[in-house]
């Protein structure tokens, strides 16, 4: 983890922008649960207190005609990304005017012509070769976009992760996945989800540039992702950043959270995102009492709009329900060629009929290695290649003696 970045890093304006957007998505956040007890709520409601600073730091870095694809608990994402508080309350209140309709009772909503947001699935893990392949259609397309999806430490045990992660890895898409480690899977701790320590180690299975960021701290999360989502689009590849922050509240409301020592609520309650983002904008002298106020006085107002709106709109109808189903017209299934065809399809776009590997995929390095065919098979002469564990060192091993040389 680097240390703490310099006041310069951010802008007055950013810095109060940031601001504003980590305390809508607190607010929203306790508004929601207000509503849940109070039966408004159609479903279930998923949380995201303590991981504020994550989402709103990781999609901020993003530039505008990037694309998204957030899970539920990623609402600072939507947020960042041009959705308003009544787009989310609707959605769980099932209400027609929400992005879905009424349709669904969570954040299961996209838009793929404005907000370039892919909607979530339950399927945990298929978003990762899904945004691969918008992000390599962005690259077909010559756009200089970024793509970036969110999956959870429990989501990484999929094959879809595992599939996705390959496949982005080979063919270098514009992707940034942030992995979430909150250090539950419902109520799966993290160590139970795999023997790892810093889950951005999985990133050595694919080669790809990988960072382990403190996902409480709101300025050290944005340097970080403005760092990956430049690197991306520049070309070098997909990156993983693991931020670890800590799920405050259960998997949903109706969960409890008993199986969660209450140390460990307390231990992530002294780190909290929004109490160090507030301490950091003192001790840099980036706001005054004033601006603060503004800014609580602000989301006020839009919150206690957007309830009464959507207090005020409707249930769906029930014929809507046979609506949307198949398309009807809806999508344009022609290619918007933005490149001159020719420039895309042979013979411009072909290459040379034949891949190298390095070193012809040999151990050693230099040349490669004639087929030894006198050594006996099963014979104490094997060798192996150990890797070093949080480290580049490759170390040369012979194998053991067989039981019949010995
Ligand atoms: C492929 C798949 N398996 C199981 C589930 C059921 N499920 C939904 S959320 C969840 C836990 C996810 O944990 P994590 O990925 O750590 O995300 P978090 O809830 O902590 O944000 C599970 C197992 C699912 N949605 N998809
Ligand atoms: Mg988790």
């Amino acid at each position: 983890m680097k240390s703490d970045p310099a006041p310069q890093e951010l802008t007055h304006e950013e810095a109060l922008e940031l601001y504003y957007y980590m305390r809508l998505n607190r607010s929203l956040d306790e508004l929601l649960v207000r509503l849940f007890r109070q039966n408004k709520i159609v479903g279930g409601l998923y949380g995201s207190l303590g991981q504020e600073a994550t989402s709103v730091g990781t999609a901020y870095a993003l530039a505008e005609g990037d694309w998204i694809a957030p899970l539920i608990r990623n609402v600072g994402s939507l947020l960042v990304h041009g959705y308003k508080p009544r787009d989310i309350m609707t959605q769980y209140m099932a209400r027609v005017t929400s992005p879905t309709q009424g349709k669904d009772g969570t954040c299961h909503f996209g838009d793929l012509k404005t907000h370039h947001v892919v909607s979530p699935i339950s399927m945990l893990g298929d978003l990762i070769p899904v945004m691969t392949g918008v992000a390599m259609a962005g690259r077909y397309l010559g756009q200089k976009i970024v793509a970036m999806t969110w999956i959870g430490d429990g989501g990484t045990s999929t094959g879809a992760f595992h599939e996705g992660m390959n496949f982005a890895a080979v063919q270098r898409a514009p992707l940034v996945v942030v992995l979430e480690n909150n250090q539950w899977a419902y109520s799966t701790p993290v160590n139970r989800q795999a023997p790892l320590r810093d889950f951005a180690d999985r990133a050595r299975a694919y080669g790809i540039t990988s960072y382990t960021v403190d996902g409480n701290d709101l300025v050290a999360v944005l340097r970080i992702a403005r760092e990956a989502v430049d690197s991306a689009r520049q070309g070098h590849g997909p990156v993983l950043i693991e931020a670890k922050n800590m799920r405050m509240l259960g998997h949903a409301q109706h969960d409890p959270a008993e199986y969660v020592p209450r140390e460990m609520f307390e231990y992530w309650k002294a780190r909290d995102p929004l109490s160090r983002y507030e301490n950091y904008l003192n001790q840099h002298k980036l706001w005054d009492e004033k601006e603060k106020a503004a800014i609580h006085a602000r989301i006020e107002r839009e919150l206690a709009a957007d309830l009464e709106f959507a207090e005020n709109s409707p249930f769906p109808p029930p014929e809507l329900a046979e609506e949307g189903v198949y398309c009807n017209g809806c999508h344009i299934i022609e290619a918007q060629w933005r490149r001159p065809k020719d420039e895309l399809m042979p013979p411009k776009s072909s290459v040379k009929p034949e891949w190298t590997i390095e070193n012809f995929g040999a151990m050693e390095t230099g040349a490669a290695p004639a087929a030894d065919r006198t050594q006996p098979q099963g014979s104490a002469v094997e060798s192996a290649i150990v890797h070093a564990t949080h480290t580049d060192r490759k170390r040369k091993i012979t194998a053991p003696a067989s039981r019949r040389a010995r």
